[in-house]
C-alpha cells in the first residue's frame, strides 16, 4: 500500500512477444500462433537442428571444457567465424585485420552494443530506419540516445519496394547519418531490393558518406571496402533463439582503427553485462569450424526455408481456390519468414477473436508457424475477415 512504486502504471505487452503471451492464455484447441518469427515443424513444434544436438553432445563430452568467464568480447574463435560467415572467406577486410567483432546477446544485443558505441563515439547521432521496420529498432536506437528517423521503404499500393522514396529520403539525409538496412528478408514486409537496387543504394550511401548498419546477413554488399556495422543473429538460422547467440562486427578502413574500436567496444560492454554467455557461441563455433557439420547445417537450414516456401504456396493456393477477393500473389513473392498480408488491425482482431489466430496487428504472419494442416483454418479466417464488411 505504501510502496514507493505505488504510482507505477501497468506497462503494455510487447507488440510482438506479447502475441505469444495472449496465445498462451487461449484455451481453444484450434489456436494458432503466427506472431513471433520462430520456426515450427510441420507438426507445429519448435525445432532443434540435428547438427545443433550433435555439437552440444560434443561439448558435453569434452571434459576439458570449463565454465570460466569469457573475455569481454566473447569467444575469439566464434567472432572470427562469424565475421567470415557474413563477409566471406576471402574478405579483404578480414585478411587485412580491419574487422572488430564482439560476441553479443543475439541480434538485439548486437544492435544495442553497436548503438551504444555509435552514441559514444560517432559524430552524427541520427539513424535512418526503413518504414516500416522491426518494431524493436526504434526502441533499441532511441534507448541508446540516437535520434531515429525513417526512410521510405514499403509501398502499400504496390505491396512492393518504394525505391523512389528510399532514394529521395536517403538522398536528403545529412552527411554521415547512420542507415539501418535489413541485410535480407526484410521484416515485416518480406520485400528486398534487387541486386541492381542494392548497388544503387550502395553508391548513394558511399557518395553521401552515410554509415550503413546491417541487421542480419547478406554477403557481398558489406565487402565494398567501406566502413560498416553488422549485427548478426544465430537465433533463426541455427534455431538458437533462447541461447542468445550473435555478433557485432565493425568493418573499419584500417587495422589500427579496428584495434582501437575493439578496445572501446570493451568499455561499452563491461558495464552493460560484463561478458557474454559461453554455451550458445560454443555450439555455433563447433558447427562453423567443422566442414561436415557446416554442410549439415546448410542442408537443415535449406529444409526450413523450403518448408516456408511450401507454406506460401499452400496458403496462396487455398485463398485462390476459395476465390477470396483481392490479389494474394504477394504471399508467394515475399521473402523470408513473414508475409505482410495487407490485413488491417481490425481484420487481425477479428481473426484472433473468431478463429483464435494470433499475429501482430500490422497484419504480419509468420509463415514458419504454419503447417499443411493449419493452412485451411488460416485461409478460412482470412476469407471471412476480407469478406466480412464488404
Ligand atoms: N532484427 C530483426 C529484423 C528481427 O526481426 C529480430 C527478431 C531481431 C533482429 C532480433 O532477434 P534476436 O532474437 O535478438 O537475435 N525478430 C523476431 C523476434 C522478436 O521480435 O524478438 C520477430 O520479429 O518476430
Amino acid at each position: 500500500m505504501d510502496s514507493v512504486f505505488a504510482a507505477i502504471v501497468q506497462a503494455p505487452e510487447d507488440p510482438i512477444l506479447g502475441v505469444t503471451v495472449a496465445y498462451n492464455k487461449d484455451q481453444s484447441p484450434v489456436k494458432l500462433n503466427l506472431g513471433v518469427g520462430a520456426y515450427r515443424t510441420e507438426e507445429g513444434k519448435p525445432l532443434v537442428l540435428n547438427v545443433v544436438r550433435k555439437a552440444e553432445q560434443l561439448l558435453v563430452n569434452d571434459q576439458s571444457r570449463v565454465k570460466e568467464y569469457l573475455p569481454i568480447l566473447g569467444l575469439a574463435e566464434f567472432n572470427k567465424l562469424s565475421a567470415k560467415l557474413i563477409l566471406g572467406d576471402d574478405s579483404p577486410a578480414i585478411q587485412e585485420n580491419r574487422v572488430a567483432t564482439a560476441q553479443c546477446l543475439s541480434g538485439t544485443g548486437s544492435l544495442r552494443v553497436g548503438a551504444e558505441f555509435l552514441a559514444k563515439h560517432y559524430h552524427e547521432r541520427t539513424i535512418y530506419i526503413p518504414q516500416p521496420s522491426w518494431g524493436n529498432h526504434l526502441k533499441v536506437f532511441t534507448m541508446a540516445g540516437l535520434s531515429v528517423k525513417t526512410y521510405g521503404y514499403y509501398d502499400p499500393t504496390t505491396l512492393g519496394l518504394n525505391f523512389q522514396g528510399l532514394l529521395e529520403d536517403l538522398g536528403a539525409a545529412p552527411a554521415g547519418a547512420v542507415v539501418l538496412l535489413h541485410a535480407c528478408a526484410h521484416n515485416p514486409t518480406g520485400v528486398d531490393p534487387t541486386v541492381e537496387q542494392w548497388e544503387q543504394i550502395r553508391q548513394l550511401i558511399r557518395s553521401k558518406g552515410l554509415l550503413p548498419f546491417f541487421d542480419s546477413a547478406y554477403q557481398g554488399f558489406a565487402s565494398d571496402g567501406g566502413e560498416c556495422f553488422i549485427a548478426q543473429s544465430y537465433a533463426k538460422n541455427m534455431g538458437l533463439y533462447g541461447e542468445r547467440v550473435g555478433a557485432l562486427s565493425i568493418v573499419c578502413k584500417a587495422a589500427d582503427v579496428a584495434g582501437r574500436v575493439e578496445s572501446q567496444l570493451k568499455l561499452v560492454i563491461r558495464p552493460m553485462y560484463s561478458n557474454p554467455p559461453i554455451h550458445g557461441a560454443s555450439i555455433a563455433s563447433t558447427i562453423l569450424k567443422n566442414s561436415d557439420m557446416y554442410n549439415e547445417w546448410k542442408i537443415e537450414l535449406k529444409a526450413m526455408a523450403d518448408r516456408i516456401i511450401s507454406m506460401r504456396k499452400q496458403l496462396f493456393d487455398a485463398l485462390t481456390a476459395k476465390g477470396t477477393p483481392g490479389d494474394w500473389s504477394h504471399i508467394v513473392k515475399q521473402i523470408g519468414m513473414f508475409t505482410f498480408t495487407g490485413l488491417n488491425s481490425d481484420q487481425v482482431a477479428f481473426m484472433t477473436k473468431e478463429y483464435h489466430i494470433y499475429m501482430t496487428s500490422d497484419g504480419r504472419i509468420s509463415m514458419a508457424g504454419l503447417s499443411s494442416s493449419t493452412v485451411p483454418h488460416l485461409a478460412d479466417a482470412i476469407h471471412a475477415a476480407v469478406t466480412r464488411a464488404s
